[in-house]
């Protein structure tokens, strides 16, 4: 489990409980102690940030405008980004970049990845092969120079202080330098004295350590020697995408002092992401932009009154109708109510295609309006039959549609079981809008 399902699972505790009671603040808080852990979050510092939630959670009011349960959510979500850190602005201008980093973490493949985000700033990027141990280092970072389109300057043989000083002058035209680096297994004297004389000599204005999040909260521990030694201007923590210690190797780079920059989402130089803690959070938690989600589910509800037939559990093929209608409208509905807990949605009802909608539209209006409000009669395959000729579609596709019905009114009924969740739904439509624009 990923740290993001497993915040989300947690939040979800809260969203789904009948009462935002202690039980289910302590039921939330271990839920989050173990995903923390499990993504190789410090164990103190797990124990810090949910002692402190618990204590918030259980002592503080909610502001006038919150409920208990958004106050929670709100809490948690603070705490988080505390945890991770403020918001990194990476410097846009002519400047010249170090990479710093230990074996394979990542350096060579992110100097392409900075060299787009520079271009993407308008400014020209130059990069040079300084990394003269590893064989094929040089080639690599050429052919990166060459896909994303940068200027290059390496060459073979010779000492790393060399090709920095002949590539700042080759390169000298571009906005911005970047100097890749030798790596090492670990921190050790001689790589300190190569960078020390490579930052004696190229002078850098920006010093970025690469670190991986795989090694989870070592990451902070390389920070720490790095930034000692050479000094540390930013982190990027790569391989985020495929690790599940990233909540480890962040927390612990913000607690050694220095600043996430970049996150590395991938290997293909488009694959970074300036590093923005609220943000991070927010898609954690299940929410990447909840404030407009919200004010599209909430225009979507008041429209087509979803809510209606959730809450008295009657539906029919006129309201299914509405209700499918407005959930495409919606798109990303199934984020919310899986952070209400309501995680087994039938794929069914989330997300259908335009031409789905429309054969759907047509079947319901082949229908009779007898058809339509007694939706058991469509469980007779002669009635399918018929109603597929009059819409013009095969009568499996007739099936699939009263397949999906039945399917809904079940989830609808497991819903009413679950205390009114469209009522929770509707009433975090209407104020939970703030939280995150705060
Ligand atoms: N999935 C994923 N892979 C990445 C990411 N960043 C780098 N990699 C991969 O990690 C491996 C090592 O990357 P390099 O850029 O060669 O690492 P390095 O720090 O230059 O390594 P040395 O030069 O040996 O010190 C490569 O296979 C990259 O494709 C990332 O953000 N996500
Ligand atoms: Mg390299």
């Amino acid at each position: 489990m990923g740290l993001g399902e497993g915040i989300r699972k947690a939040l979800a505790r809260i969203t789904g409980a009948t009462l935002v009671d202690e039980v289910a603040v302590k039921e939330l808080v271990k839920d989050l102690q173990r995903a923390l852990i499990s993504s190789d979050v410090n164990v103190k510092l797990v124990f810090d940030i949910t002692k402190r939630i618990e204590e918030r959670a259980i002592s503080e009011k909610p502001p006038a405008m919150l409920s208990q349960r958004e106050h929670v959510i709100q809490i948690v979500y603070g705490e988080l980004v505390k945890m991770l850190g403020e918001k990194h602005e990476a410097r846009v201008g002519k400047q010249k970049v170090m990479m710093l980093g230990l074996f394979g973490s990542g350096k060579t493949t992110t100097i392409s990845k900075l060299a787009k985000f520079f271009q993407k700033h308008g400014l020209s990027v130059g990069v040079i092969a300084g990394d003269v141990h590893r064989p094929a280092a040089y080639e690599q970072l050429e052919q990166l120079s060459k896909i994303v389109n940068c200027g290059f300057y390496g060459r073979k043989g010779g000492t790393a202080v060399e090709i920095a000083r002949e590539g700042m002058q080759a390169l000298a035209k571009n906005d911005v330098i970047i100097l890749d680096t030798a790596g090492r297994s670990a921190f050790d004297e001689e790589l300190a004295k190569e960078l020390k004389e490579l930052n004696a000599v190229f002078e850098p204005d920006e010093k970025f350590l690469v670190v991986s999040a795989d090694v989870g909260q070592v990451a902070g521990k390389q920070a720490d020697e790095f930034n000692k030694n050479i000094g540390v201007t930013g982190v990027i923590v790569t391989k985020m995408d495929g690790s599940g210690k990233g909540g480890g190797a962040l927390s612990s780079v913000h607690k050694s002092g220095a600043k996430v920059a970049f996150i590395g989402t991938g290997e293909k130089p488009d694959a970074l992401e300036e590093f923005d803690a609220t943000k991070f959070v927010a898609q954690l938690c299940g929410f990447p932009d909840l404030a407009a989600l919200l004010e599209k589910a909430k225009e979507a509800t008041e429209e087509q009154d979803l809510s209606t037939a959730m809450e008295s559990g009657k539906l029919d093929y006129n309201s299914f109708m509405a209700q499918m209608k407005a959930m495409r409208k919606m798109g990303p509905l199934k984020s919310i109510l899986q952070m209400m807990g309501a995680y087994d949605l039938p794929e069914e009802l989330v997300v259908k295609s335009e031409e789905k909608m429309k054969k759907f539209e047509a079947i319901v209006h082949s229908m009779t309006p007898d058809e339509r409000t007694t939706p058991d009669s469509m469980k007779n395959a002669k009635r399918q039959e018929r109603v597929a000729r009059g819409a013009g579609v095969k009568p499996d596709e007739v099936k699939e549609l009263v397949n999906n019905f039945e399917k809904s009114q079940k989830m609808m009924k497991a819903m009413q079981g679950n205390r009114g969740l469209m009522k929770r739904f509707n009433k975090m439509g209407g104020n939970l809008g703030g939280l995150l624009g705060r």
